[in-house]
């Protein structure tokens, strides 16, 4: 083999290596859209460090809180020191590399509320690897904000992909401690009988949900939510 063969062919491994993105590596988004919320993230996180007492983040479901989820958020989690961090499209590569660059750098916040992984799925990802990928979302978590504790929900279930949703979510009981990690199964409070979504909460995608479905999150998950931040 000559020498410029094996740069090529060096340099054509290196392309397709780098295009299979690992979920528990940290990998940031090249799309505009990424790069200003990460930005704005890093500016709310400057500006209200000491006043941020729980944050949520994640991808679509976590950011539409802002949008379908609104009137709810408002009434019940802003004025609790409440902040949203979610960004629609995220897999868990994207949410490790912006906890790992600054989102939560000077955060004294109590309680981190984390759902994540749909996009990786959807994007064929294998279940153990999406799993592998939150656990370390959860060691950068802990590692960036003293004393904090984790509130890790269970991927929601939506018309695709299930199975690979269910494969996953038997992986993330195992997270939790009781002490520091706390993991939620919302699941069935999401389907109207097992392994069928409750239409109603989900609009025409199937995957995201209405108000009536943010409106059953924050039900189910109050308990515990309320017990955390106290
Ligand atoms: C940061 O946020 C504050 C208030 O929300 C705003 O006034 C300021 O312009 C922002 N700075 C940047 C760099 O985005
Ligand atoms: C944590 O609590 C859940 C139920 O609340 C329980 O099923 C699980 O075994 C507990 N895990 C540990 C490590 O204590
Ligand atoms: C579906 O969700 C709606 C709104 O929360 C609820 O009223 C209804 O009982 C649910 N249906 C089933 C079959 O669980
Ligand atoms: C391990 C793996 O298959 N990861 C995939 C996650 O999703 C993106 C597409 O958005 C793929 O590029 C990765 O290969």
């Amino acid at each position: 083999m000559n020498n410029c063969f094996c740069v090529t062919f060096s340099v054509i491994l290196l392309a397709i290596v780098s295009i299979h993105a690992k979920p528990w590596i940290a990998e940031p988004r090249t799309d505009a859209r990424f790069q200003h919320l990460h930005k704005h993230y890093l500016n709310e996180t400057a500006m209200n460090k000491d006043h941020e007492k729980a944050i949520f983040i994640g991808a679509s479901t976590v950011e539409k809180w802002n949008l379908n989820g609104k009137a709810i958020w408002n009434k019940h989690y802003a004025p609790r020191r409440a902040y949203n961090y979610g960004i629609n499209g995220d897999r868990t590569e994207h949410v490790l590399w912006r906890i790992e660059n600054g989102e939560f750098n000077g955060l004294k916040a109590k309680l981190v509320v984390l759902l994540v992984g749909y996009n990786n799925l959807s994007h064929k990802d294998h279940p153990e690897d999406v799993a592998k990928g939150i656990h370390e979302i959860i060691k950068a978590i802990k590692s960036k904000i003293a004393h904090v504790k984790v509130l890790l929900a269970n991927i929601l279930p939506s018309g695709h992909h299930n199975s690979a949703i269910h494969a996953t979510n038997k992986l993330l009981p195992k997270e939790a401690d009781n002490k520091t990690v706390f993991h939620l199964d919302m699941t069935k409070h999401y389907e109207s009988s097992p392994g069928h979504i409750n239409t109603t909460l989900f609009i025409e995608d199937k995957l995201h949900m209405t108000e009536a479905g943010y409106k059953v999150w924050y039900k189910a998950m109050e308990p515990l939510f309320a017990k955390l931040i106290a």
